[in-house]
């Protein structure tokens, strides 16, 4: 019997409750002991409807490990464990509590801000943003300025990591330039708790840890990093969150009298958006990645390029990137796959080469929603609760066929149906 949504509800909370440790949450036990930062904030959003001191907690430990230059790190290793690989012994950052060297998409500023908005206990909220505020401006400021020297109104990754996408088929071509002489000889762990063909590959692998020792031998100097990176992708939807990030925060900073922050972020997003422009794709009808590093359009046809939609965009962009989903629909059972499956190197059960991912989905939904095509967010909502009648709470779904990935229990793809269904 199909389970109602107040049984979808107290199962989400459970799967929540159990990776939570306290003031940070894992993304789920053995495979990912540690906090991660864009999981953080999207799991404060589903944890809010349950427990909002429990929420605003979250998204300020995660800050609480912000780098005196800015950077919100992409893992704190708050406890040790040897479950995962690489851990605080390769990174080697020098901080007090363990944490990487690299960060992951700007989810905290919108984060922040929706929780803001329908948060019932307006003293405690009031006073989580106060804090935050500062923080998570200084974090859009050290982007701007260490990610995009050249101002161009666009930032770069320069980890595959920090995409989020770790394994996308977007990296593959800048990857393949990244060497792999000297390398120190590692172990993974991911292959053991999780199905080595859904995970990527030893030669990926190989090249993200190479990358590791690279700015690892630049003392983590983040002023120095992007300039000496082999690996410089301009991702847009990495900066689409990172814009709207800057919008939402723009926002709460002009409510709460913040003007100069509100300024700044509200410039930042107003030249992100702009400059988004320049890697459209008229042939696809979507946005590509641009790979700074020999300045060249990547051509691959990934969700990196749809998630687009979340930086709120022209009303003619959005019903590109809509007919750019009906067009995935009809190629797949479940939107929205993180690539094109009718692309020859599309894999649907390999990670972020092709499965589906509720967070994903969450943030293209909220962008349609935004864009007023609520019609296109309510079909993406509704194929997240498919996937999870299906399959469960995985980490990750082939599109085509529903089949679970990764981990089991998953937080965020639990905080997201706390979303979609509250
Ligand atoms: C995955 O990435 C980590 C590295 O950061 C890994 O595979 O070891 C990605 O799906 C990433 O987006 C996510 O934040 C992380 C934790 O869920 O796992």
């Amino acid at each position: 019997m199909p389970e109602n949504a107040d049984q979808l509800i107290a199962r989400a909370i459970e799967i929540v409750t159990e990776n939570d440790r306290g003031s940070y949450t894992v993304p789920t036990k053995g495979l990912y002991p540690y906090q991660w930062n864009w999981d953080s904030c999207l799991t404060a959003l589903g944890q809010a409807h349950f427990d909002e001191a429990r929420a605003w907690a979250e998204i300020e430990t995660l800050m609480a490990h912000q780098w005196p230059c800015g950077m919100v790190p992409h893992i704190i290793f708050h406890e040790e464990s040897d479950s995962y690989f690489p851990g605080p012994d390769v990174w080697r950052t020098g901080r007090p509590v363990p944490t990487t060297g690299i960060t992951q998409p700007a989810v905290a500023g919108f984060a922040m801000a929706r929780l803001f908005a329908r948060a019932k206990d307006r003293a405690l909220a009031t006073r989580s943003v106060r804090k935050l505020l500062p923080r998570i401006s200084a974090w859009h400021d050290w982007f701007y300025r260490t990610r995009d020297p050249e101002a161009t109104g666009l930032v770069a990754i320069i980890h595959p990591w920090e995409s989020g996408r770790d394994n996308s088929i977007d990296w593959d071509a800048a990857l393949a330039r990244v060497p792999t002489d000297g390398l120190e000889p590692f172990t993974r762990q991911d292959i053991l708790h999780a199905n080595p063909d859904h995970r990527p590959t030893q030669a990926q692998y190989d090249r993200y840890i190479w990358l590791v020792q690279h700015f690892r031998s630049l003392g983590w100097d983040t002023e120095r990093l992007h300039d000496a990176s082999p690996f410089r992708v301009v991702d847009p939807g990495f900066n689409a969150i990172l814009i709207r990030a800057c919008d939402e925060l723009a926002n709460v900073a002009e409510e709460l009298g913040e003007a100069e922050l509100a300024v700044r972020n509200r410039t930042y997003a107003q030249r992100g958006r702009a400059a988004l422009n320049s890697l459209w794709n008229a042939d696809l009808g979507q946005y590509l990645c641009f790979d700074r590093a020999i300045s060249e359009q990547v051509n691959s046809p990934s969700v990196g390029g749809i998630l687009t939609v979340f930086a709120g965009l022209p009303k003619t962009r959005v019903a590109h990137l809509a007919t750019r989903v009906e067009e995935l629909a009809s190629r797949c059972g479940y939107l929205v796959p993180s690539h094109d499956p009718a692309a020859a190197a599309f894999e649907a059960l390999r990670y972020w080469r092709g499965p589906a991912w509720l967070v994903v989905n969450y943030l293209i939904a909220d962008g349609f929603r935004l864009a007023e095509h609520a019609e296109m967010a309510e079909r993406i909502d509704a194929d997240s609760l498919r996937l999870i009648a299906e399959s469960g709470f995985a980490e990750y779904y082939d599109p085509i066929t529903a089949e679970p990935c990764g981990g089991g229990r998953f937080t965020w793809t639990a905080a997201m149906v706390l979303e979609i269904l509250n």
